[in-house]
């Protein structure tokens, strides 16, 4: 869907921009002065979040892509006359079972989401955050990148390879005009990263916050990234972990009463 007619604004694409972090992005960015290309699955909710930014005086674009699809990515990907900044924000995690009761195909979705969601698109745009001569590639992480815990195995697993693709990728792009950020929430309250994870069970997923004075919210990630991408294009913002004030570590949350 075109909502806007394009002009050339530097321009941000945003995977996973119908909600939480990703919508967020797509807001920030667009208050940036960046037009932005919303895109992922619910084509509903990624045009909602456009119109949002239109009404707000920004530029947006909706565009529907399933990052693990790599013919999505380059239908999209080709139509695109310019990039300066991705934002690979797609993934979550499903299921909080221990190794010993894993279920394969949840572990694979979380890789191909993940891993071979956010290597689809960044591939893919490499030729044209290039040829923009100042470009920026942003990989949402998680403190799951490196930190393991009880049932978080193939999240982890999934977070730890795509931390492992952000790092390879700024040593093998040092010297190209491309900078690569890595951006690791911990807890953040989204309305569906906890949802998504225990299969649609709202109380086990709202216990998940419970007590928690100020877990993060999806702008405060959003922020940090609109910081990260607007410094000079010579400071690099490698690696960026964020938690709330309450959780010291993955293990170490404070909780009311
Ligand atoms: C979310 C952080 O603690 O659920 O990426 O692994 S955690």
């Amino acid at each position: 869907m075109n909502v806007q007619p394009t002009d050339k604004r530097r321009t941000a694409l945003i995977t996973g921009a119908g909600s939480g972090i990703g919508a967020a992005t797509a807001r920030r960015m667009a208050a940036e002065g960046y037009r932005v290309f919303l895109t992922g699955r619910r084509v509903d909710r990624i045009e909602s979040v456009a119109r949002q930014i239109i009404a707000d005086g920004g530029l947006a674009e909706a565009r529907f892509i399933d990052v693990t699809d790599e013919r999505s990515v380059a239908a999209v990907v080709d139509d695109l006359d310019r990039c300066d900044v991705l934002v690979n924000n797609a993934g979550g995690a499903i299921g909080t079972e221990s190794v010993a009761d894993a279920n394969s195909a949840d572990w694979r979705t979380m890789y191909e989401t993940n891993v071979l969601g956010t290597l689809h698109v960044t591939r893919e745009l490499l030729p044209k955050l290039a040829a923009s001569g100042d470009g920026t590639v942003v990989v949402v992480s998680s403190t799951a990148a490196f930190t393991v815990y009880e049932g978080g195995g193939g999240y982890s697993a999934a977070k730890h390879g795509e931390h492992v693709l952000a790092a390879t990728l700024r040593l093998e792009l040092c010297g190209e005009p491309i900078r690569v950020i890595e951006i690791a929430p911990g807890m953040v309250h989204t309305e569906e990263f906890s949802l998504n994870r225990y299969r649609g069970d709202r109380e086990k997923a709202a216990a998940v916050y419970a007590g928690v004075e100020g877990p993060l919210v999806a702008d405060d990630i959003a922020d940090a990234i609109a910081w990260a991408v607007t410094r000079p294009s010579n400071v690099n913002i490698d690696f960026l972990v964020i938690k709330p004030r309450a959780q010291a570590a993955q293990h170490k949350v404070y909780r009311r009463g």
